[in-house]
């Protein structure tokens, strides 16, 4: 069945801020804005016994969504659940460590790359229930933004088996086995497509693609390998849904934002911390003369320090924006030990400045 997803929903300021409707505000919402750092998630952990069975339960995922949207007042609900939900899909044995993070059967032989697909729907189809519930609670004037990691995120975990600080396992293989590597993404490109069409018809009003380890491809290979599949992805998702609109994430691309802006059909660019507004403002431009908008970029780390600096701070990014459509976020995830109070602090302050 097709659903008309292609109305604008006029209510809510972030779309509006995307569709580069008139606003006197700046929108916000978090990156990782529901998990450990918030004692009302802890608690549902615990409860589930693991964070895979809290992906997997659309009730309580749909709650844990919505824990940050009643604390705090945020502008949008992220879906709870995980880039890795694909690879898991595709039976590679995805777990999670309390200490290591994600870990899954890591991809040794060729066979395993030809032969891959979605094999297990049944860890897909709790996310679309989780966002139908969701659309169900949320207000009108609230966005629900659905996300997926872009191939070559989701390709480093599948051939390192884990988390890394170098992913040295993954470049030995990428620039050995460079073909294969290519396969991996592209194969990896329908199933990131598709998981994006299937979340816009379950309700989600906005997308954002996770490109976490952008700077592992810099220099040689960011084209073939980042920009090359997430046009390819928009492209195909565009051509069914084009007033959905996407949220690119190259996170540490550098310089490179440039050229990522320039050849994906994005609505929307987020910036880590250590962008440049000013050079962002000046130096990023979306194609067909669309106009620009950009999320981000506090620093995560400026939530640990004491209020009139991260007030100073947070004023800066808002004055330096105030000419752009601006999406206020982070340059990256909340962390684990940053202190509710100062969250409500910033929420406070963007809704007291007045574009
Ligand atoms: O309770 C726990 O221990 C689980 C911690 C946790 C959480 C809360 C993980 C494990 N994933 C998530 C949820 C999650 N993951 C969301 C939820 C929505 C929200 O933002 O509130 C999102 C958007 C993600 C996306 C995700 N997962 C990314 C892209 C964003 C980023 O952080 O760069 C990545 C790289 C992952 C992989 C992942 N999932 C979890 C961990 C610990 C990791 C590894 C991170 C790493 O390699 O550094």
């Amino acid at each position: 069945m097709e659903i008309n997803v292609n109305n604008f929903n006029t209510n809510s300021l972030l779309l509006n801020t995307i569709n580069q409707i008139k606003t006197n505000q700046t929108p916000i919402w978090l990156m990782r804005q529901a998990g450990r750092y918030l004692p009302e998630y802890q608690k549902l952990r615990k409860e589930a016994g693991s964070f895979l069975n809290l992906c997997l339960n659309p009730e309580l995922a749909k709650e844990i969504t919505l824990q940050p949207i009643k604390r705090f007042n945020f502008d949008a609900a992220i879906v709870f659940s995980d880039i890795l939900t694909i690879p898991m899909a595709c039976n590679r044995n995805l777990r999670f460590n309390e200490k290591k993070g994600p870990i899954l059967n890591p991809i040794k032989k060729p066979e395993e790359i030809l032969n891959l697909k979605i094999t297990h729907y049944e860890y897909l189809e709790p996310i679309y229930k989780t966002l139908s519930l969701v659309k169900k609670d949320l207000e009108k004037d609230k966005t629900l933004i659905g996300f997926v990691g872009a191939p070559f995120t989701i390709a480093l975990y599948m051939i390192e088996g884990r988390s890394s600080n170098n992913y040295k396992k993954s470049i030995l293989f990428f620039k050995e086995n460079k073909e294969l590597f290519i396969k991996l993404l592209n194969k990896l490109e329908i199933m990131v497509a598709n998981h994006i069409i299937k979340q816009i018809e379950s309700g989600a009003e906005v997308i954002q693609i996770f490109e976490s380890h952008a700077e592992i491809a810099l220099k040689h290979y960011f084209t073939e390998f980042c920009i090359n599949p997430v046009k390819n992805i928009i492209t195909k998702v565009k051509k069914k849904y084009p007033n959905t609109p996407i949220i690119g994430f190259p996170r540490n691309a550098k310089e490179h934002y440039k050229n990522y802006a320039e050849v994906v059909n994005l609505d929307c660019i987020s910036i880590d911390q250590h962008v440049n507004i000013n050079w962002a403002i000046n130096n990023i431009k979306f194609p067909k003369n669309k106009k620009l908008c950009i999320q981000g970029n506090l620093n995560p780390n400026l939530l640990l320090k004491k209020e009139k600096e991260i007030i100073e701070n947070i004023n800066k990014i808002l004055v330096t924006f105030s000419k752009t459509n601006h999406i206020f976020n982070l340059g990256h995830g909340v962390l684990k030990e940053t202190p509710t109070d100062h969250i409500k602090l910033l929420v406070e302050t963007i809704r007291n400045f007045k574009i």
